[in-house]
């Protein structure tokens, strides 16, 4: 499995001594292990994090799973391929350019990045093909971000852009190219400073796997996952509606809102129900009811009131 290990960051503030300590050990085998190996991205690293609110009474869909049934067309069309290409791909060092319409633009550092409030947060994840998971994120509200770079008045939209890397990313090469790079997604701005909304750098206690979206993405759990955008270098704070990749490719098929509705179909397919990927095997698992924002009507379903759903999909 593609992972990495982040860079060297002191964790002192954020972890009780005790587990700091143990950590750092750790640390210190797997920085023999590269010094041996020559590697810098064969193998995660453990990330603490402190709980965080929204824990979910439901089952973790396994790590195996997670990790290896992926949608990441940088490395290719099919579930497997990005575990299966994702191997070369440098998740550090890494930036995340932070701009446009904001008091003070910034270039973050993954080491900064690694230290805002990282939380546990287990969230419900709905893909629009009609598969789902519940996947044990960690990572910081994407709003404790934007407060840093002081958005402008006018800003009314965040877009958000992935690397792009052919020479990493073998799903950039070559004749066939499935989308126009970089992929790209938006939020409204007050989606965008939810408290559900959050920038992922972990997941089952370690950094994200390459094929995740290391070593950063986008969660946003009520609304289908290619919301949910990963390895992200840039943010900006904008006037308009941005363009958004699935869209700019397929408007009739995918809005801008792509809020999970087991009310609105898919044109080709009902979004009713879904399959719970790892329940009773792998595959071959009975299928559940969609709610509504996919569970999370209580938390967002305010910030549509008047919006007809239908009209905005
Ligand atoms: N850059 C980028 N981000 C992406 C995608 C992609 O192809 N490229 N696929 C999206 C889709 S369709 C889904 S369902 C989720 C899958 O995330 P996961 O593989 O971590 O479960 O990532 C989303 N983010
Ligand atoms: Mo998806």
């Amino acid at each position: 499995m593609a992972a990495y290990r982040p860079p060297h960051i002191p964790a002192s503030d954020i972890t009780p001594r005790s587990i700091y300590m143990s950590r750092r050990s750790f640390l210190g085998t797997a920085a023999a292990g590269l010094a041996l190996t020559g590697a810098g991205s064969a193998f995660a690293a453990p990330l603490q994090a402190r709980p965080g609110p929204y824990t979910l009474d439901e089952k973790l869909t396994p790590k195996e799973a997670v990790t290896s049934y992926n949608n990441f067309y940088e490395f290719g069309t099919d579930k497997s391929d990005p575990s299966n290409n994702a191997g070369d791909f440098k998740p550090t060092p890494w930036t995340v350019k932070v701009d446009g319409l904001v008091g003070k633009p910034k270039e973050f550092g993954l080491e900064e990045l690694l230290k805002m409030p990282i939380e546990d947060r287990t969230y419900r994840m709905r893909c629009v093909e009609g598969w789902s998971m519940v996947i044990p994120w960690i990572g910081f509200p994407l709003a404790a971000l934007l407060d840093q770079v002081e958005p402008q008045g006018s800003a009314k939209y965040v877009s958000f852009e992935t690397v792009v890397r052919p020479e990493e990313m073998p799903g950039q090469k070559g004749l066939f190219q499935p989308l126009p790079w970089p992929y790209v997604e938006g939020l409204r701005l007050d989606e965008a400073r939810h408290p559900l909304t959050i920038l992922a750098v972990g997941l089952y206690g370690e950094t994200l796997p390459n094929q995740n979206g290391a070593p950063i993405r986008l969660v946003v759990p009520w609304k289908y996952g290619f919301k949910s955008i990963k390895s992200i270098v840039r943010i900006s704070l904008v006037e308009k509606q941005p363009e958004t990749t699935w869209k700019n490719s397929n408007a009739r098929e995918y809005g801008f809102y792509s809020n999970v509705n087991p009310a609105v179909d898919h044109p080709r397919w009902s979004q009713a129900t879904e399959q719970r990927i790892g329940e009773g095997g792998f595959f071959k698992t009975a299928r559940r009811p969609t709610l509504p924002f996919n569970g999370y009507a209580d938390d967002v379903a305010g910030l549509y009131a008047g919006l007809d759903l239908k009209a905005n999909y």
